[in-house]
C-alpha cells in the first residue's frame, strides 16, 4: 500500500489487529494466485494496483466523497441499480465477501447450513474489516434467496442503514410491477438520503456511465473468445470483481486499454496457454473478491477459463439499458426493463438461464462447462441439475461442483477437474 492508512480505518472503527490478519491473506493469496500466472498481459498491472490499494487509496477516495457529501450506498446484488445512485450523487459499491471470517461469531447470528457468502457478508460485519460497509451510508439488502432474505432481518440489527428491496420472484407483469414499484421507492429513497432529486439529465448520464463499463466489459468477454485465449479465467474474473469497487469511469478508461492490449495479443495469436488448450465455462453462483478458488483450481490443471454464467461475469453486465427515454418514467421503464431481463436462480421457473448458458458455452467455443453451486445455495444447486442435463442433451459435458470458501476439499475438487479436463480434452 502506497500510505499508511490506519487512522482511517480506526476512524472507521475496523479491527485494526483483524483486519491485519485479513490483509495478510488477501496479500499472500494474491500474490500466490495471481502475481504466479505467467503470460498475463501488461494491462493487468492496474488491477494488481487496484488490489494492492483494495482497503487503501479507494477508500480513502470514499472518505474524502464523503466528506464533499458525497453518499455511499453498499450493495449485496446486481438488482440494486447503479443508475439510481448515481443518477441521485451517490457511489455505489458491491458489498458480497468471498472470504470466511470470525465464523464463530457468525454462526451466532446464522445457522451453520447458510451459504459461504450470506456467512462471509456478516464475518466481515461482525470481525469489524470491511471499510466498504463501514463507509456506506445506506446497505442495501434484496429479497432474493430465502437465506439472504431471513439474514437481512437479523443484518438489521447489527446495522443501523439497511435499506430492504423487495425483489420479484416470478417473471410476470406483477412481478415487473413490483419491480418497477421497488426502483421507485428506492430512487425516492436515495433522493431522500442525497438531497438531491434525480432529473432526465443525470438519469440518463448515469445510464451512460454504467452502460459504458458493461460495454468495456462486453469487449473482454468478447475477446475471450479467440483461440488462444488472451487473458486467463483468472484475471478476467478479477476485472468483474473489480467492477464493483472502482470509480465507473476509471475502471471503463482502464478496461478498455486492456482490451486494446488484449486485440493486438489476438492478433498475434499470443495466449496465455497455447491454442487448443481445453475450453471450459463456469456457471452458477457469483464469485465475490477474494473467491478465486475455482478458476485457481481449474487454471492450474491444464485448462483456460472462457467466461463466466455469473452476477461476476456476464449474468450480472450483459444487458445495457435503453437511453432513448425523454422522461423520467421512460428511462425508470427501460432501468426496470433491463434489471428484470436478470437470470437469477431465485426466480421460478427460469428457463432464461438454461438458454443463456448454452449460448455461452456454443460463442466461447467451450469444450465443457463447469457449474459452480455454493454449498447449501438451494437457487443454485437445484438449477445445477436441469443445467446439467440440458447441456448433455446437446453433447456438451458439464461438471457439477459443490463447495464452499475453505481449502479443505481442494485436492479432491482437483482430482475431478482434471478428470473432466482430460475428458473433454
Ligand atoms: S441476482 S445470484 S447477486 S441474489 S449463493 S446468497 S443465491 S444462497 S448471491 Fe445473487 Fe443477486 Fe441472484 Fe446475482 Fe442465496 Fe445462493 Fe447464497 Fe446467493
Amino acid at each position: 500500500m502506497s500510505e499508511d492508512y490506519t487512522s482511517m480505518w480506526q476512524d472507521l472503527g475496523l479491527d485494526l489487529s483483524a483486519h491485519d490478519a485479513l490483509l495478510n491473506v488477501l496479500g499472500s493469496g494474491y500474490r500466490d494466485i495471481y502475481l504466479a500466472q505467467k503470460e498475463r498481459p501488461e494491462g493487468m498491472g492496474y488491477f494488481d494496483f487496484v488490489m494492492s490499494e483494495v482497503h487503501g487509496l479507494r477508500i480513502k477516495e470514499l472518505v474524502d466523497e464523503k466528506a464533499q457529501g458525497r453518499k455511499i450506498i453498499g450493495s449485496y446484488c446486481v438488482f440494486v441499480p447503479e443508475e439510481i445512485a448515481l443518477a441521485a450523487g451517490a457511489t455505489l459499491v458491491g458489498l458480497c465477501s468471498g472470504a470466511d471470517f470470525a465464523m464463530e461469531e457468525v454462526e451466532k447470528y446464522l445457522p451453520r447450513n447458510t451459504c459461504a457468502l450470506i456467512k462471509s457478508s456478516f464475518g466481515f460485519k461482525l470481525g469489524k474489516v470491511c471499510p466498504y460497509l463501514e463507509s456506506a451510508d445506506m446497505i442495501v439488502g434484496e429479497n432474493t434467496c430465502d437465506g439472504k432474505k431471513k439474514a437481512y432481518e437479523s443484518l438489521g440489527k447489527l446495522v443501523d442503514n439497511l435499506y430492504v428491496m423487495d425483489l420479484p420472484q416470478v417473471k410476470s407483469e406483477n412481478g415487473r410491477a413490483l419491480l418497477r414499484s421497488e426502483y421507485d421507492r428506492f430512487r425516492q429513497a436515495v433522493e431522500a438520503m442525497t438531497g438531491k432529486a434525480i432529473t432526465v439529465e443525470s438519469l440518463k448520464q448515469a445510464i451512460e456511465t454504467v452502460n459504458a463499463k458493461r460495454r468495456a466489459l462486453h469487449r473482454l468477454a468478447g475477446l475471450r473468445k479467440a483461440d488462444p485465449a488472451p487473458v486467463s479465467g483468472l484475471d478476467a474474473l478479477l476485472a468483474n470483481q473489480v467492477s464493483f469497487y472502482d470509480n465507473p469511469a476509471r475502471f471503463t478508461e482502464s478496461l478498455n486499454k486492456i482490451c486494446d492490449e488484449l486485440e493486438q495479443r489476438v492478433e498475434e495469436k499470443k495466449g496465455i496457454a497455447s491454442e487448443k488448450t481445453p475450453r471450459l465455462l463456469l456457471s452458477g453462483c457469483p464469485m465475490a473478491v477474494p473467491n478465486w478458488k475455482l478458476p485457481w483450481i481449474v487454471e492450474t490443471s491444464g485448462a483456460v477459463i472462457v467466461g463466466e454464467e455469473s452476477c461476476v461475469g456476464e449474468r450480472g453486465v450483459r444487458n445495457l439499458t435503453n437511453d432513448s427515454g425523454s422522461t423520467l418514467d421512460e428511462l425508470m421503464d427501460a432501468i426496470t426493463d433491463r434489471y428484470f431481463k436478470v437470470d437469477c436462480a431465485i426466480f421460478t421457473p427460469n428457463p432464461d438461464r438454461l438458454d443463456h448458458v448454452m449460448e455461452m458455452a456454443e460463442e466461447y467455443k467451450a469444450d465443457g462447462v463447469i457449474h459452480y453451486g455454493l454449498q447449501f445455495c438451494q437457487p443454485y444447486l437445484m438449477e445445477a441439475v436441469p443445467v446439467e442435463k440440458a447441456l448433455e442433451e446437446k453433447g456438451m459435458p458439464c461438471l457439477r461442483i459443490e463447495t464452499d470458501y475453505g481449502m479443505e476439499d481442494v485436492g479432491q475438487i482437483k482430482t475431478r477437474i482434471q478428470a473432466f479436463i482430460e475428458q473433454v480434452g
